[in-house]
């Protein structure tokens, strides 16, 4: 190891303590295993070491031996992203440094409506901690448990209920960050206006780790719908899935939550592999697109122009389906079966974990363009790689679709399980790049963005470059220059 490296670990050593220090040559690669390999086990990492601070002046600290040291740092919270933002490079130089030791909520303020907390706070202790206060957290998606406060402003995710309140950014009223001299800026003043200047606090939200560590945050919080409406109903297409979304954004005004699309390659894995989650008289839709539709109440019994109230909801989706809106559908009664109908949707993505590799997207398009961008890719797809499996699904009320390319099912009388999978692994290798381009090609043609709401990071690195007009690019990397002049923090991630 050289001198330099030698330094950082002593100093860390010392400002840690060794429990809080992992390095690699020491410690073993058990010991910073589940740091190094993001959650899909995709990427890979080899990092020099893991640090673990416990405060914002530690994470200061360790930035201020990085420099002297000339080390780059990655900053991690749950290691739950899906586009390798927080995984080290290979080379074994770079420091993950993992927040969640930092989960303290500092202080709540009810008439405020906010909550300041550490960016080591899980999601779901934040969504308890509103709960306690009569208040609600409404950012949601599946990783609540391990994802944190950090991780999802770093990323701006999204989830199950922008189509309503908006991704991350717009749930944040400040941060704190440390910056990549070593310098703290405080920006926990919860304002809800502030019209001084720039808005830094939105250059950092998003940012993937790029300009510096959040190391706190403001978060604001919003009344609890006093009712929820859940319905999984079936429609035959994406065009009367579109109309159907229209009808319902109209009447329900802004009471719409959710409005979830899964399509007939997501149906057939969860078929696969959770069968037991899927209603046994939808089993026969299977090539048709499931909807799942939430419906909130938010409104006092006596206000008569509310959606919820004055709706009978079995009478309306049957006049849905006389409409031929949609086909079929069941309107939840009990927490149990709304539980279900998330459970099938969130499960997607765990079928598609058993499943295998695919070249997942995380795109975001015009919302009235989605039926015919998903025509038009499906038949170039099939085309140029005949026997692939789409499976896209996602938040069609949001216009951000996954739509993710698995590759054919390789006959399993023919092939073991292990060869199988050695199969899946190759064809994806092979064609990853290619399928990308291909699906974002089509991307750009209707303007629309490569993410959505995963972030970039390691996995849309080449695609960024290769999609952003000249002028955006010089852009980035000028607010990265001034921040980050030394590429101190996360390099080799978007930029
Ligand atoms: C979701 O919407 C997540 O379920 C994961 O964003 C998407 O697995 C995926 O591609
Ligand atoms: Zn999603």
């Amino acid at each position: 190891m050289d001198d330099l490296k030698k330094n950082f670990i002593n100093k860390c050593d010392e400002l840690l303590g060794s429990s809080n220090l992992k390095v690699l040559d020491r410690d073993g690669w058990d010991s910073v295993r589940e740091f190094s390999v993001d959650w899909r086990k995709k990427f890979v990492g080899k990092p020099l070491a893991v640090c673990f601070p416990s405060s914002s002046i530690e994470v200061k600290k360790i930035v201020d031996i990085a420099i002297e040291s000339r080390l780059s740092l990655v900053p991690q919270g749950g290691n739950t992203g899906l586009s390798g933002g927080a995984t080290p490079n290979k080379n074994h130089e770079q420091v993950v440094v993992c927040l969640k030791r930092m989960n303290k909520i500092i202080s709540t303020d009810y008439e405020n409506r906010t909550i300041t907390l550490q960016a080591g706070c899980s999601l779901s202790q934040l969504q308890t901690e509103a709960k306690k206060l009569g208040l609600f957290f409404p950012l949601d998606f599946t990783s609540r448990e391990d994802a944190t406060v950090g991780g999802f402003l770093s990323t701006n995710a999204g989830g199950l209920s922008v189509l309503k309140y908006g991704s991350a950014r717009s749930m944040c009223l400040g941060v704190e960050v440390v910056l990549p001299n070593g310098d703290i800026w405080n920006g926990l003043g919860g304002l809800r206006k502030d019209n001084a200047g720039y808005d830094i606090k939105d250059l950092f939200i998003g940012s993937e780790g790029t300009l510096g560590f959040i190391t706190s945050a403001v978060v604001s919080l919003v009344s609890n719908p006093t009712q929820k409406y859940t319905s999984l109903l079936i429609s035959k297409d994406l065009n009367s899935t579109l109309n159907f979304f229209c009808d319902v954004q109209l009447k329900s005004n802004n009471q719409l939550t959710a409005f979830e699309i899964m399509t007939d390659g997501s149906i057939e894995l969860l078929m696969n592999y959770f069968p037991e989650l899927i209603p046994n008289n939808f089993k026969k839709y299977k090539n048709s697109i499931f909807i799942l539709v939430e419906i909130s109440e938010f409104t006092s019994k006596n206000q008569i122009d509310d959606f919820v109230q004055s709706t009978n909801f079995h009478d309306y989706f049957q006049e849905c389906i006389n409409k031929g809106l949609i086909i079929d559908g069941i309107l939840s009664g009990n927490k149990k079966t709304t539980d279900r109908f998330w459970k099938i949707r969130e499960s997607v993505t765990y079928a598609s974990a058993k499943d295998g590799p695919q070249v997942k997207n995380d795109i975001s398009l015009p919302i009235s363009s989605i039926p015919s961008f998903v025509e038009i890719l499906t038949k170039k797809l099939k085309q140029k790689f005949p026997g692939v499996r789409i499976i896209n699904f996602g938040h069609l009320g949001d216009g951000n679709l996954h739509f993710n390319i698995a590759p054919p099912i390789f006959s399993i009388t023919k092939l073991s399980s292990e060869e199988r999978k050695i199969a899946h692994e190759e064809y994806i290798k092979e064609n990853e790049r290619i399928i990308r381009r291909c699906v974002h090609d089509e991307v750009v043609e209707f303007n629309g963005s490569i993410s959505a709401e995963h972030g970039i990071g390691q996995l849309r690195k080449d695609e960024y470059a290769r999609i952003k007009s000249s002028t955006e690019l010089a852009i980035m990397k000028k607010i990265k220059n001034t921040f980050d002049p030394n590429n101190i923090m996360n390099p080799g991630k978007f930029l």
